[in-house]
């Protein structure tokens, strides 16, 4: 079985609509937040706690993974899916934004992009036909274009030639895809804030008909309003019939916004690494467990969670662990901000089905 999207209901004040997407490893129900495993791991999640969160497709990074343990590795355990033991919908990042936020010495031309290893100082270049290589070996079910995405306080000259070069290197991965039939390669819409460039890259994108398309370069330090703005110009001028990813994007209210405005994917670190600062996501706020208020609070983390922590500990414990260093309190922690950010994406979901979303969800749009 291939590809294929459907909507299945839309709402009528909002471009918010409720679909999904088949892939051969399953399907995915949107509006829906994916969580990140950039190493082939949600860092303390093991495959069945991410089925019992509801997640249905999980990130992984090929810069990371190129990285570490090395494409042919994860090729010869037979592909991500058996390597990590997660036999539901992957998507892999293609790197490009990874070598930006992350290495030292990276230098950028028309061929692709140069940097030092992190790990072990080895000059390593990556280039459109290499990172689709790579995310060929690691076999994920949707495979991304190797884009530029520049910094927030890039010139809008930067922007342009960053956001004509990502299409550029796109007709380079299209050439480069050997498993079309097993792998989606989306396209990543950039363009910084300016909408005028997002109304280009989208026309040019559009012409190439993928499976599915992306809004990368946004949430990239720049102000919040600006974000919803830049989504709610561009997501509406992407196809209907094909799924919509915002990457990089994970709060309640930029969630909500962007549903508003059409999307239907979102990955984020934050609830994991929230989780690993002690931080928990409860009824839309963050909470610090750690608070000297929670050491004797023997209610659960959240009485409307069915995860395993809010299900069998009290926010005393959970206080307690943290507070220890205990790694099961950092654990507990991200495996409720995972359920928790995917039962919001949900109850939207089913908001959509009952035609209430712009008035169950006014909070996070106004
Ligand atoms: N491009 C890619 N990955 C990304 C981004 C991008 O622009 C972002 C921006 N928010 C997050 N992850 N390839
Ligand atoms: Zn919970």
């Amino acid at each position: 079985m291939g590809f294929s999207f459907e909507c299945q209901a839309n709402c009528s004040h909002t471009h918010a609509r409720a679909g999904v997407f088949n892939t051969p490893h399953g399907i995915v129900e949107t509006p829906r937040f994916m969580p990140v495993g950039t190493l082939a791991t949600v860092k303390g999640i093991i495959p069945q706690q991410l089925k019992d969160a509801k997640a249905q497709m999980i990130l992984a990074n090929t810069y990371h993974l190129h990285l570490q343990p090395g494409e042919d590795i994860v090729k010869e355990a037979g592909g991500l899916h058996s390597f990590m033991a997660w036999n539901q919908p992957i998507l892999t990042d293609s790197g490009g934004f990874q070598v930006f936020s992350l290495s030292e010495m990276r230098k950028i031309t028309e061929q692709g992009v140069t940097f030092k290893s992190p790990r072990d100082g080895r000059i390593i270049e990556i280039s459109p036909e290499r990172s689709i290589q790579i995310q060929n070996a690691l076999g994920a079910d949707v495979i991304m274009a190797f884009d530029e995405c520049p910094p927030a306080d890039a010139t809008k000259e930067q922007v342009a030639a960053a956001t004509d070069r990502s299409y550029r290197w796109l007709k380079r991965c299209v050439e480069a895809h050997q498993n079309t039939s097993k792998q989606a390669l989306f396209g990543i819409v950039q363009g910084g804030i300016h909408l005028d460039l997002r109304t280009k890259a989208v026309e040019q994108l559009r012409e190439l008909d993928l499976p599915g398309y992306a809004i990368g370069g946004v949430s990239v330090g720049e102000e919040p309003e600006l974000i919803n703005a830049t989504v709610k110009h561009t997501a509406p001028l992407l196809p209907t019939n094909k799924p919509r990813y915002l990457m990089g994007v994970g709060t309640y209210r930029e969630m909500a916004q962007a549903i508003a405005s059409g999307i239907d994917l979102f990955d984020c670190v934050i609830p994991t690494r929230f989780g690993r600062h002690g931080t928990a996501l409860v009824q839309g706020e963050r909470i610090n467990i750690k608070n000297a208020k929670y050491k004797r609070d023997y209610q659960p983390l959240d009485k409307t969670c069915s995860c395993y922590a809010c299900s069998n500990f009290s926010r005393a414990y959970l206080c307690h662990m943290v507070r220890s260093q205990e790694m099961l309190g950092y654990i507990m922690l991200s495996l409720h901000n995972i359920t928790e950010l995917i039962r919001f994406t949900q109850q939207i979901r089913q908001s959509i089905f009952l035609g209430t979303f712009a008035t169950d969800f006014a909070s996070w749009l106004g």
